[in-house]
């Protein structure tokens, strides 16, 4: 047999060649990670190496639960997903180096979305970088992010504090152990103190998320109870804020009760106070009949809700004379359109604003049941009976490809009633929105969106299906983002209990066909040679089919009736000339926006 030289660097043979700790003794830096994470509440993704290998096999030998995904990218999507989709904190691990920078545009969108998650990465030895060490504390700062850096005196406490601060200050942190300390044992004792890492401001991002916002005053809520009382047409944009937040879901409810106010979501929220009043979707996935009544309102209350361009439907989902009150947890999210700011958890202000408005019928402000009581919400209209845009009853667009919108309709019946739904961004992005119903606020999962990234729908999918499966699980996505993920639809199908893939398939990165290559552009880098995604699906082990018409969704309708187990793939080859409305407005602009998509 010919000997393999080993290739590795000497620092890592010696940790690797070291006897493996004995666990009555004195616990290893690992060791005493894994401790801490075992007490947390947390599901836990990575995909291995030199620098954390010591790390899982301590929680994997013991019997604790680990998802391996397939690109590194994909360890901080799923734990990602998994928060957005259950409330539930997780964990990813990556190995150092390549592994760790493997995780930036994930690590990026955490920050940006303020999503909690703890990565735990290999990384440089306390002694000073190998010739391969780049400066991961950096890079992971330039993005945002806190690294702690272990050291061998209390790793666990180290640990359990990162887990806290990234649930109270809602936002991602690494935990670094230095190499030399994959075999080390806990030393005890104290590091001193440790030096306070300057991170540098993210271009359109405060560093500073106040960690402990004091309840607000009688004196702060004071002009808002003053302009919602004054309020004739009284709506409320719930966001994410308000899903993440506890208690914020029931006094949302309370309030827009005591006002005789509507209720609008962004599309994360949606659902997340119930259907009475509810007009859906605010933004540039909101059904034009329902965004007629969101410009009537004179008094707008925005909780948890970032107000984007695209959320706010390029100005015009308010009147001009609208008054628009904010409540945000982060105080830089004042937006201009904004006449009252308040920086408060969404759950304690609206709490307190229901209780001072009012929860009975007596001490009802509005006992004659408001705007709400005066408004009848038009039903939706059939949208798939539209002709104009060129479906006809057989799903068909005028080219003889399929109509993503009768598709999505079609969907919206066959589908599970009981999903989570996760999407990729692209073009296709508003048909599921804007056609599929959700059982609830966590149903809905847009993972790369407050970065404007695509590309992170498969390990979105694995997250998901991992925290929630009692669900079906429904990652839709584009062609282009779905190859660029797609080492994790391998993740997806090892791991989904009971999954569909939907591929809006346009043989096109279709989003820059409809901004650019109408302005004239030329088209040969927006085209993409058309995949057979339910065959690559099966080649991993799902079931799949590339439907041509209809009628070949029955194949579907029939896997959801065999017990909806397993993967099943559905490439639906979409026809390019069915554009999107939000498409439509945001090209009406000046400029294109990069990407509209949604964020909170
Ligand atoms: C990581 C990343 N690369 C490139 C882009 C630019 N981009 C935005 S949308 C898009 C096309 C997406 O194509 P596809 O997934 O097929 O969906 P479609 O737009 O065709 O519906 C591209 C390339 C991006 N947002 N993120």
């Amino acid at each position: 047999m010919t000997a393999v030289a080993d290739t590795r660097p000497a620092s890592d043979r010696i940790a690797a060649e070291a006897r493996p700790h004995d666990e009555t003794r004195v616990p290893t830096v690992p060791q005493a990670v894994a401790r801490a994470v075992r007490e947390q509440d947390t599901l836990l993704f990575g995909l291995m190496g030199n620098g954390n290998a010591h790390f899982i096999s301590e929680l994997t030998s013991t019997g604790f639960p680990f998802t391996t995904v397939r690109h590194e990218a994909g360890a901080v999507v799923a734990a990602d997903a998994a928060f957005r989709t259950s409330g539930r904190i997780a964990t990813a691990t990556v190995t150092y180096g390549a592994g760790f920078t493997n995780t930036l545009t994930a690590l990026s969108e955490a920050a940006l979305a303020r999503i909690p998650l703890v990565l735990i990465v290999g990384d440089a030895p306390t002694t000073g970088a190998r010739f391969f060490d780049v400066d991961q504390t950096g890079m992971a700062a330039a993005a945002g992010v806190e690294t702690v850096r272990l050291d061998d005196h209390d790793p666990a406490a180290q640990v359990r504090d990162a887990y806290a601060r990234a649930a109270a200050e809602s936002r991602p942190i690494v935990v670094a152990i230095p190499y030399d300390l994959v075999e080390a044992p806990v030393r005890g004792g104290s590091a001193g103190p440790a030096a306070a890492e300057e991170l540098p401001t993210p271009v359109g991002q405060s560093a500073v998320i106040p960690t402990t916002l004091t309840a607000p005053t009688d004196a702060d809520l004071a002009p808002f109870l003053a302009a919602l009382r004054g309020a004739e047409r009284p709506l409320i944009v719930a966001g994410r804020g308000v899903v993440d937040s506890p208690g914020a879901p029931g006094a949302l409810r309370r309030l827009a009760d005591a006002l005789g106010a509507f209720i609008a979501t962004s599309v994360m929220a949606r659902n997340v106070a119930g259907p009475e009043g509810d007009l859906g979707i605010a933004g540039g996935f909101a059904r034009m009949e329902r965004a007629e009544i969101m410009r009537q309102a004179d008094v707008v209350l925005v909780v948890g809700a970032g107000m984007n361009p695209f959320q706010l439907r390029y100005g015009t989902l308010f009147a001009p004379g609208a008054t628009v009150l904010q409540v945000d947890a982060r105080d830089h999210q004042r937006h201009e359109r904004t006449d009252l700011f308040l920086a408060s958890d969404a759950g304690t202000a609206l709490g307190a604003l229901a209780a001072a408005l009012g929860v009975t019928p007596e001490e009802n402000d509005r006992p004659d049941g408001g705007w709400r009581a005066r408004q009848p919400i038009p039903a939706a209209p059939r949208l798939e009976a539209t002709k104009a845009d060129g479906t006809v009853e057989d799903g068909l667009a005028e080219d003889g490809r399929l109509n993503p919108r009768s598709m999505a309709l079609a969907l919206d019946r066959i589908l599970p009633a009981s999903r989570t739904f996760v999407q990729d961004g692209g073009h296709f992005i508003g048909w599921v929105p804007m056609m599929c119903s959700v059982p609830d606020a966590h149903s809905h999962t847009f993972v790369g969106t407050a970065f404007q990234s695509i590309g992170l729908g498969f390990p979105s999918a694995v997250g998901a299906a991992v925290a929630r499966p009692e669900r079906t699980t429904v990652l839709v996505t584009g062609d282009g983002g779905g190859l660029m993920a797609l080492a994790d639809l391998e993740s997806f199908v090892r791991q989904a209990r009971s999954g569909v893939v939907i591929v809006f398939n346009d043989a096109a990165y279709g989003a820059e066909l409809h901004q650019y290559a109408v302005r004239g552009l030329d088209e040969e880098a927006m085209l993409i040679e058309e995949v057979d995604f339910a065959a690559v699906g099966r080649a991993f082990g799902a079931e799949g089919v590339k439907a041509r018409n209809l009628a070949d969704l029955e194949a579907l309708r029939d896997w959801v009736a065999r017990g909806a187990e397993g993967v099943f793939v559905l490439d639906l080859p979409i026809s390019r000339n069915v554009v999107a409305e939000y498409m439509t407005e945001s090209m009406a602009g000046a400029q294109p926006a990069p990407l509209p998509l949604p964020v909170d």
